[in-house]
């Protein structure tokens, strides 16, 4: 599928997802979000070859500077509502991708741009980053799951704060509170991000997706997350990279990991 409003392309097998509204400070609006659907139901778990994806935002401004405001006037309760549901879905694709997926914020992320970087498994910021969900500024909330990655990224006190008050932080801050992994210098957001997937690559792809869902587990509410780290346990010491991994410390060289 051609996307509008998404731009991919691959770089040493690491897939680059940019958000492409340079405009509207790539600010997610509803073709954007169907994209972003599409992409992480359908061609994303197609590419079997990929070692992960960076998430960025087109331009040298924003990330994604939220969901479209001049969409939401049409908004009603039962809208807002399904919208808010379709929204979280989609995000939560993405957080449960079985390969890394890490945001790499070249800007403002603020509102659903903030909550997009939030449903990634990692975050890293340019220096000039800046994050925020000033949601309450318009008389709504967020609603692509914030309330609740807040809280699990930067503790309840300072989500309340941000999530209140709506101030804007800058990457500084937002490293200081556990919202970003790293923060580096403008411009290297992508090549840090692909380090990091890069790295990951070396390891055993099954283990490495055990690692995300069992994390995930803690998170969900759904699981006994012990009990999922059990179970997963068992899948990985029944994989063939298990035994390559254990023979390749014995034998005192690389292992060379199969996915299976
Ligand atoms: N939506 C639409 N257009 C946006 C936008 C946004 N969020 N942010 C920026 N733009 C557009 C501007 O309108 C402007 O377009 P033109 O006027 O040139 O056509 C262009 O991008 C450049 O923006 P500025 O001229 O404002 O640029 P500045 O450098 O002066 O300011 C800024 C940059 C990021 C500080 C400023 O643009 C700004 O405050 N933007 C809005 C930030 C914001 O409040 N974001 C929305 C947060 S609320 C929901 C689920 C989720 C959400 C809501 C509902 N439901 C399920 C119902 C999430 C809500 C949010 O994200």
């Amino acid at each position: 599928m051609a996307y509008e409003n998404l731009k991919v392309s691959v770089k040493k097998g690491i897939l680059i997802l940019t958000i492409n509204r340079e405009k509207a400070l790539n600010a997610l609006n509803s073709k954007t979000m169907e994209e972003l659907q599409h992409f992480f139901s359908v061609s994303a778990p197609r590419r079997k070859t990929i070692k992960g994806i960076v998430i960025t935002g087109a331009g040298e401004k924003a990330f994604v500077a939220g969901a479209d405001i001049k969409e939401f006037l049409a908004l009603d309760e039962g809208k807002g509502a399904a919208m808010a549901k379709r929204g979280q879905n989609v995000f939560r694709l993405i957080e449960t991708f079985n390969k890394p997926v890490i945001a790499a914020v070249n800007g403002f992320a603020l509102g659903g741009g903030c909550e997009l970087a939030m449903a990634c498994h990692m975050r890293i910021a340019g220096e000039k980053a800046k994050f925020g969900q000033p949601e309450v500024n318009l008389g709504i909330i967020p609603g692509y799951g914030g309330t609740q990655r807040m809280i699990q990224l930067v503790g309840k006190g300072k989500a309340i704060e941000l999530l209140t008050t709506g101030d804007m932080i800058n990457a500084e801050e937002a490293h200081r509170l556990g919202l970003v992994n790293h923060v580096v210098p403008q411009g290297e957001e992508v090549k840090k991000a692909s380090e990091i997937i890069e790295k990951i690559a070396s390891k055993a792809p099954i283990a490495i997706a055990k690692v995300i869902e069992c994390v995930d587990a803690y998170f969900n509410g759904v699981y006994d997350g012990f009990a999922v780290e059990v179970e997963e346990f068992g899948a990985t010491s029944g994989t063939e990279d298990f035994k390559e991994g254990a023979a390749a410390f014995i034998e005192r060289r690389k292992a060379n990991f199969k996915g299976k």
